[in-house]
């Protein structure tokens, strides 16, 4: 007994000693999986509301053999600028994409051209949506814009033509993965990114998966009726409502019906069925991509990151869609599995933003993080050795004033407990929309995870408020975000 005890204790050391030293070894491999508007309340390991329906065996295959971020967020809640701070490792405005359909200054530093310049091979495949063509890699094949589900067209770096392909798009984006990774040079690491569409609107999917959840009937989240009785006007004025889902985005049927709630009812049932089905196809790819580095030898020296560009509303507050700083639109998923250096079946809840996942990839594949970028490598959460002095609070902000679902802008600070939102109301020249009037809305957390009430004004979260005020200017003057 006291052996076994020993060697329990002795090998815990060992762990602590190999995992928590910053040696280096051979530069590993990163494959980078990015999906689009992937809620953690469609991936079964999250352990959510939908688990039951929801079917991600190969995702929570990953996160068995590795480590699941429980409180990973965007820090603005739409794909292009997600984008672009994941690749840049910073806020909208030092990247310069703070709305949809912005240019991206591809001569700005990303963990591509940094890893690239460090003589890794690179490549991107799959859905880019950023303006300019993909800078630092070696290969790319990427959709146009948002790219279709069926016969996809995908710019290509020779001649810099359009190349159109038969089939589903994310079979077609995991296939070009593989490809890169059987064709790379064998001296080389490489740092291939595998971007997806799914699960994007307009929410399709192929065969098998078109038939599931035909009879059943899916839970509905308990806030799907909201009235935004106890919220700002933001939540009031939005068109992110499922009543007011339009045909283009989604072919549905509507209720004969005045009753809001029944109507969001109806559409709901339609629309988490074609998200979940988008998600079993999306699944499906990232086992087949996963299990590609297995059959070539490649898994014990790869590092896998599976994340999305930010959340998406699975019908919580009545919404579809994203934007909102409410959790599950902010909040990513993410895991990584890195074999011999994270302890399988682990799960961080430090607060982690996507500010940091340039940086984390710089520094595991070896390499000097540079200056600008503005987040932090993940590497000693990944070791289990989370610094004492981790943030405490993440910074926020959504720029796209009205712009497409009337969300005005706003800014805001997330903690472990609260969230501090100040709807500015403002364009500031980004958007032709006029402005609103400024308000400020507060939850907490531990009382009200859903986010439903608004405890700005009341007297006994006064304290609360001033405190969260101060963290947040020291945020915004720490990220430099001044106008
Ligand atoms: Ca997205």
């Amino acid at each position: 007994m006291k052996r076994s005890i020993y060697i329990v204790l002795v090998a815990g050391l060992v762990w602590l000693l190999s995992s928590c030293s910053s040696s280096k070894t051979e530069r590993p491999n990163i494959l980078f999986i990015l999906s689009d508007d992937h809620s953690v309340n469609a991936i079964g390991c999250y352990n959510n509301r939908l688990s039951d329906e929801v079917r991600t065996p190969n995702i929570d295959h990953l996160a068995a053999e590795g480590m699941l971020f429980s409180q990973t967020f965007c820090t603005n809640s739409i794909c292009s600028p997600s984008r672009a701070t994941i690749l840049t490792g910073k806020y909208s405005h030092k990247n310069g994409v703070y709305c949809l359909n912005q240019d991206f200054d591809n001569s700005q530093m990303t963990s591509a051209s940094v890893l690239h310049d460090a003589g890794y091979q690179t490549a991107v495949y799959g859905k880019w949506h950023l303006k300019s063509r993909p800078s630092g890699f070696d290969d790319y094949s990427v959709l146009d814009e948002q790219g279709r589900y069926w016969n996809p067209r995908y710019f290509e770096p020779e001649n810099d033509s359009m190349v159109q392909y038969d089939g589903w798009v994310d079979d077609v984006t995991a296939e070009m993965t593989m490809n890169f990774i059987k064709s790379r040079k064998k001296d080389k690491p490489f740092f291939v990114m595998c971007h997806f569409k799914s699960v994007h609107d307009p929410w399709d999917t192929r065969q098998p998966y078109d038939t599931c959840y035909q009879d059943q009937f899916i839970p509905e989240p308990d806030n799907l009726c909201d009235t935004y009785k106890n919220r700002g006007e933001a939540s009031k004025r939005t068109t992110l409502k499922l009543e007011m889902l339009d045909q283009r985005t989604f072919r549905h049927e509507v209720l004969n019906t005045d009753d809001t709630c029944e109507q969001r009812k109806f559409v709901y049932q339609q629309y988490i069925k074609a998200f979940l089905r988008g998600a079993n196809v999306l699944d499906e790819n990232v086992g087949k991509v996963v299990r590609f580095l297995k059959e070539q030898g490649l898994d014990e020296n790869t590092i896998v990151i599976y994340s999305s560009d930010q959340g998406h509303f699975l019908g919580e507050h009545g919404f579809f869609s994203k934007r909102f700083m409410y959790d599950e639109s902010m909040q990513m998923p993410l895991i990584i599995k890195w074999p011999g250096k994270i302890k399988p079946g682990s799960i961080n809840s430090d607060l982690v933003a996507n500010i940091d996942f340039a940086p984390t990839i710089i520094d595991i594949a070896g390499l000097s993080i540079p200056k600008e970028m503005q987040g932090e490598s993940l590497r000693p959460l990944l070791e289990g050795c989370t610094p004492e002095n981790w943030r405490d609070a993440i910074y926020y902000r959504y720029w796209q004033h009205l712009l497409h679902r009337d969300v005005a802008a706003h800014y805001g600070i997330r903690t472990d407990s609260f969230k501090l939102i100040y709807y500015y109301g403002e364009n500031k020249g980004l958007t032709d929309f006029p402005p609103t009037p400024p308000e400020w809305e507060l939850f907490d957390l531990t009382n009200d995870p859903n986010e439903m009430n608004n405890v700005y004004s009341d007297p006994e979260y006064a304290n609360s408020v001033n405190t969260l005020k101060t963290k947040m200017d020291e945020l915004k003057e720490y990220y430099q975000d001044w106008d």
